[in-house]
């Protein structure tokens, strides 16, 4: 059996978001209005398709007050406690009366550890404290914790309540929880109980673990999504459309789509199938806008002085490697790429406005692409890493928009030995030479960055 849990409290204390949180699971109703859950229901958690903890989400206490009064009706000792609670759940279930305490209790019955939400944003009444001893009467392990749902601060008082009936009381924010801090919840619901200790300890380990290979594979996603736009090239068939301005849509859109499916990827690698990827909000900060809007290309990527000094170093660097490996001055023939070999090409390319290269005249086809301009590998760099670290700050239970992370600047923040590396790689690419080693480099280069991220976010 895996520890399990069930997640009570009153109605629209956020149960339900803790429990999307906690299990990773974007489909489990969270809305504002009360009672939105109505039944329990178990989800569990599981990391390669190894369950790891069951959470119970529960409907909200109703009417505590009225059946702590008929447990107390008869009098019992301590040790009769949890009798008379499974004597009223046995009495009142399928009844109809109490359903909601009856729907909340069973999976306690059953063995489940409490995870008692309040939410420290409203002021502590002792109206709340009939829940506490109905709770306490089960004799299940327990645990507080405290949401935070609005704006008023009341958690002291809250925990000085809670204390009294719960073994631990901790804060815990569905909506701002990363997956640190329920890496952290995990490890102390490790002092609950003997029999659950060891499974929760494997449990955490793993969620390290599975963290660990989710920004592995998305190191391995974003790599492929820039080697993919690199060496990007659309055939068009003349006979179609004869207009310029279409060819280039076409092309940037297709460019555009290569993104959109990476993310999706990525998103689905932390467990989120149903994010809005589309949005394109002039008031939003660069990463959020349109790959090839204007505001995107001024704040992201490299600057001009620093696209020069990798120009220099990692073209020099790669022209001598690239003349070695074909021989010669023979990798110009036939690329295309005079112009982005030097530094001066690049800062004249990095700040012009977006635009296309390697026009190769067929017969009847033409060929649109690579994109050249030098800064390009480093602004889809620097967008994906800023969505990747909203990935991570996100949680199930946040049901808005996506918006990606508006710190920017990841690639230029990178130390110069970086850039200078990634610099000499994304070269490799586009010129088409020993492109394996090249894309293996790439990729073992963001994993680098990428496992970096997670120290950095949590410092
Ligand atoms: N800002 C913020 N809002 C939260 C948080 N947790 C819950 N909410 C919001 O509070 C409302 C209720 O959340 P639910 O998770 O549905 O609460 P519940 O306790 O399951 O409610 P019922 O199922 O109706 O009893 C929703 O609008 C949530 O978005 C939080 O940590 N921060
Ligand atoms: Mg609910």
């Amino acid at each position: 059996m895996i520890p399990s849990f069930a997640v009570v409290g009153r109605s629209n204390k956020g149960k339900s978001s803790i429990v999307a949180t906690l299990t990773e699971n974007d489909r489990i109703a969270v809305a504002a209005t009360p009672r939105t859950t109505t039944y329990s229901q178990g989800f569990t958690f599981q990391v390669d398709e190894k369950p790891l903890f069951t959470v119970f989400d529960t409907p909200g206490f109703e009417e505590a007050p009225t059946i702590l009064e008929w447990l107390k009706a008869v009098p019992v000792t301590a040790n009769e406690r949890r009798g008379r609670v499974l004597e009223f759940y046995n009495n009142f279930q399928g009844s109809g009366q109490f359903r909601y305490e009856c729907e909340l209790l069973k999976p306690i019955l059953d063995g489940a550890s409490i995870l008692y939400v309040a939410d420290a944003s409203h002021p502590y009444r002792a109206n709340f404290e009939s829940e506490f001893e109905i709770l306490q009467w089960t004799g299940q392990p327990s645990l507080a914790l405290l949401n935070q749902i609005g704006e008023g601060h009341y958690e002291a008082d809250w925990k000085r309540a809670l204390e009294q009936y719960f073994r631990k009381v901790l804060t815990f924010n569905a909506h701002t929880a990363w997956v640190q801090d329920r890496i952290q919840l995990i490890q102390e619901l490790t002092f609950l109980s003997d029999d659950t200790r060891e499974p929760l300890k494997a449990a955490a380990r793993a969620m390290k673990r599975q963290l660990d290979n989710r920004l592995r594979d998305s190191a391995l996603v974003l790599s492929k999504l820039i080697v993919e736009s690199l060496r990007f090239e659309l055939k068009i068939d003349e006979r179609e459309s004869t207009r310029e301005a279409d060819h280039s849509q076409a092309f940037l859109n297709a460019l555009r789509e290569h993104e959109t499916k990476a993310q999706k990827e990525i998103a689905a690698l932390f467990g989120f199938h149903d994010l809005n990827l589309h949005a394109v909000d002039f008031d939003l900060p660069a990463v959020d806008q349109d790959l090839f809007s204007k505001e995107t290309w001024e704040i992201l990527g490299l600057s001009r002085k620093e696209l020069i000094t990798i120009g220099t170093t990692s073209g020099a660097v790669a022209g001598g490697t690239l003349d070695a490996m074909v021989g010669g001055a023979s990798f110009m023939v036939g690329t295309g790429i005079g112009g982005i070999v030097g530094g001066l090409g690049s800062a004249y390319l990095a700040f012009s406005e977006p635009a296309l290269g390697g026009f190769k005249l067929g017969r009847k086809k033409r060929t649109i692409g690579p994109y050249k301009n030098p800064n390009f590998p480093w602004v889809l760099l620097d967008r994906e890493v800023a969505f990747i670290r909203a990935l991570l700050r996100r949680t199930h239970a946040q049901r808005g928009e996506f918006v990606s992370e508006d710190r920017q600047g990841f690639a230029s923040s990178m130390g110069s030995k970086y850039k200078t590396r990634l610099g000499f790689i994304f070269q490799g690419i586009r010129w088409n030479v020993k492109l394996r080693s090249f894309e293996e480099n790439l990729q073992s280069e963001l994993t680098h960055h990428l496992l970096e991220l997670v120290d950095k976010i949590d410092a």
